[in-house]
């Protein structure tokens, strides 16, 4: 393992070389992996068009570094814990050995099933081995991953399998989450009635479901293995063959299939998760996420493997049995770094100390969150019942389509501030830009985030559509990557990502950000959290409409309301001032745990019939309860 950044003199030096050389700088991080052939060039971009290229002519291929390149030194360490649902079943370690051999024989039964290099491969699968064993066998074959998330509806999942016109749908018979099972083959059946593209359905048996298997088209896992050995040598692909797509939501409706390579992500995924998390030799690292997600690929399997560490993966869902599952499985692993989600953070908070004091956290040295701004309260109280004030807490912002962290601090490395990101990795240059796409200099100032000089790891276009890719991120401001995301910059240089500036109002002709109105209202001791929307309105334009979620039921609601409007008075000014506050016990989230806007605008619309797609919801329920109660 190379050596970590171990100190901020040396996370300075280290981050004045990659400004100064970037292409010196990764050429050094390429050298630790093993490659077929070196590369031609280090870098070549151009954000006009946009195209970014990293170790053009370079040859390797991901999963040699993942698991080939480990099977001297670490053959016997386990490389990935598995925690099943149900407390009581037995966990599973699969060593890097294991892991290997597991891989190359999956690989094989996809190359038996017709797969080839550049097919696109659907995966639609719960937290189980098998999913990371099915990703690394695509990645083995150059066939292009695209894990869909198993909470996705039907219509979702065969928008996806057709969007990328996948061949090949990898998925089981159930899964289970908490206490219930979801029915993915079911599931794929009604999606596979519209998707012409999909030849072969391989099926792994998980809950032992009543399941129907159409002759020719579904097979089995289990058959499958049996006809295949384990020696797959790996295919050789180009630094920037796609490695996978995952799609992600966007404004409209139609998600976008972000498309990743391989040399730019291997190197980057590896680099930050060894310095954020500041892994070593021996640690039992746990992230929280699903695989579904960005954060599941880059930092339970990538990330993790090809550092050689042992990366934790837990089927089930922090409240099952109960809201102690999280810190028992920490005990009894002696977990050393947790990865987790502000959302989840709170909701075990809301759920006392009883069900944290009974366990033993010792073993915890780096705490870590990702997925939305971290407020206050909830950084505190990880800090303190979690973290026993002595684990630095890591909070690590980036995107889908950064691929790795891009703003953070390094734990116990570089400072922390609750609620901020702090500063940019090494390699990583944002900036913050007004309006018109002018850089905001200087320290203590706001702005619109954006990256005006390629990484490694950054998506190369939007599966099908590099238009869009363009019209998205590289056309709001010239020669720009744009986030989406506002920030502000302290008197430090440090960044705190104050949320999606897509969310600004337009409030009697002032721009209003939502998420600063949120924090004000947030301020209020029995306010939980808010989700602010606009609402068409006669004379201001758009109206503001918050849904606030309190710790205790209201005694007064008109004095509360009142009180929270003079938050906002005092903190944003009286203009944003909420014209509607409904109470309600929680919001529409998806299940990476944000907010579902689009949703709560149609409801301040009045309109609670035409909601458009509600299959990433999280809880149904929740929208149920905010249409009946709506003002
Ligand atoms: C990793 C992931 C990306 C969006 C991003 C932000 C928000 C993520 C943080 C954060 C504040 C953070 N990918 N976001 N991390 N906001 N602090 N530490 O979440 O594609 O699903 O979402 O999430 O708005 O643009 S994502």
């Amino acid at each position: 393992m190379e050596r970590n950044i171990s100190n901020f003199d040396e996370y300075k030096k280290e981050y004045a070389k990659s400004i100064s050389n970037p292409e010196q700088f990764w050429e050094e991080k390429a050298a630790n992996f093993t490659w077929k052939k070196k590369w031609d060039k280090v870098l070549s971009w151009d954000f006009t068009k946009p195209e970014i290229k990293w170790f053009e002519g370079g040859e390797l291929n991901i999963t040699e570094n993942c698991l080939d390149r480990h099977l001297e030194k670490r053959g016997e360490q386990t490389a990935i814990k598995w925690i099943a649902n149900k407390p009581n079943e037995q966990s599973r370690n699969l060593s890097y050995k294991e892991l290997h051999s597991e891989v190359c024989e999956f690989a094989n039964v996809l190359k038996n099933n017709g797969a080839k290099k550049g097919d696109r491969i659907c995966l639609y699968m719960p937290m189980v081995p098998e999913l990371a064993i099915a990703v690394l066998a695509c990645a083995r074959i150059g066939a292009i991953h695209s894990v869909v998330f198993a909470g996705f509806s039907a219509k979702s999942l065969s928008d996806r399998i057709n969007d990328a016109t996948c061949n090949i749908l990898i998925t089981a018979d159930g899964g289970f989450r908490g206490a219930k099972i979801t029915p993915l083959k079911d599931i794929s059946d009604e999606a596979m009635k519209s998707t012409p593209s999909i030849e072969k359905c391989i099926v792994l048996e998980r809950t032992k479901s009543r399941i129907s298997m159409q002759s020719g088209r579904d097979i089995w896992w289990k058959e499958e293995i049996k006809k295949v050995n384990a020696d797959c040598p790996i295919e050789i692909m180009d630094a920037e063959d796609p490695l996978f797509i995952l799609y992600t939501s966007g404004s409209t409706g139609k998600p976008k299939g972000i498309q990743h390579s391989t040399a730019g992500y291997m190197i980057y995924t590896e680099y930050s998760f060894r310095n954020v998390f500041q892994y070593n030799e021996g640690d039992i690292y746990w992230c929280t996420a699903d695989i579904g997600w960005i954060t599941g690929h880059s930092y339970i399997v990538y990330g993790p493997l090809l550092a050689g560490a042992t990366t934790m993966m837990f089927e089930g869902v922090p409240s099952y049995p109960n809201a102690g599952r999280f810190w028992k499985i920490v005990e009894e692993n002696k977990v050393n770094i947790f990865y987790t989600a502000p959302t989840a953070i709170r909701a075990l908070e809301a759920k006392g100390l009883d069900f944290v004091k009974p366990y033993d956290l010792s073993s915890l040295k780096v705490l870590g969150t990702v997925g939305e701004p971290i407020n206050e309260d909830a950084w505190h109280w990880y800090d303190k019942e979690i973290g026993n004030g002595n684990c630095p807490i890591v909070d690590t912002w980036w995107q889908t389509e950064t691929g790795g962290i891009m703003i953070s601090n390094l734990a116990g490395v570089t400072p922390s501030k609750p609620t901020f990101a702090t500063l940019p990795l090494p390699g990583i240059q944002p900036c913050l830009v007004d309006e018109k796409g002018e850089e905001i200099k200087g320290n203590s100032v706001e702005g619109r985030l954006c990256m005006k000089f390629p990484w490694p790891s950054m998506a190369r276009t939007i599966y099908g559509d590099h238009k869009r890719f363009k019209e998205t991120y590289f056309s709001t401001f010239k020669n720009k990557y744009f986030t989406g995301d506002g920030a502000l910059r302290d008197e430090n240089g440090m960044y705190r990502i104050t949320g999606r500036v897509d969310d600004v109002l337009i409030v009697s002709g002032h721009n209003l950000g939502t998420a600063e109105i949120e924090s004000a209202m947030d301020e209020h001791e029995n306010v939980c959290e808010t989700a602010i929307v606009g609402f068409p309105h006669p004379i201001k334009g758009n109206g503001v409409y918050a849904y606030v979620i309190c710790h205790n039921t209201p005694k007064n609601e008109d004095a509360l309301k009142k009180e929270i409007n003079d938050l906002v008075t005092k903190n944003v000014g009286p203009i944003a001032k909420a014209d509607k506050i409904q109470f309600v016990s929680g919001l529409p989230k998806t299940r990476s745990g944000k907010i579902m806007r689009r949703i709560l605008r149609k409801i301040a619309e009045g309109d609670t019939q035409n909601l458009g797609d509600t299959s990433t919801l999280l809880d149904p329920a929740v929208v149920e309860e905010i249409k009946s109660s709506a003002q």
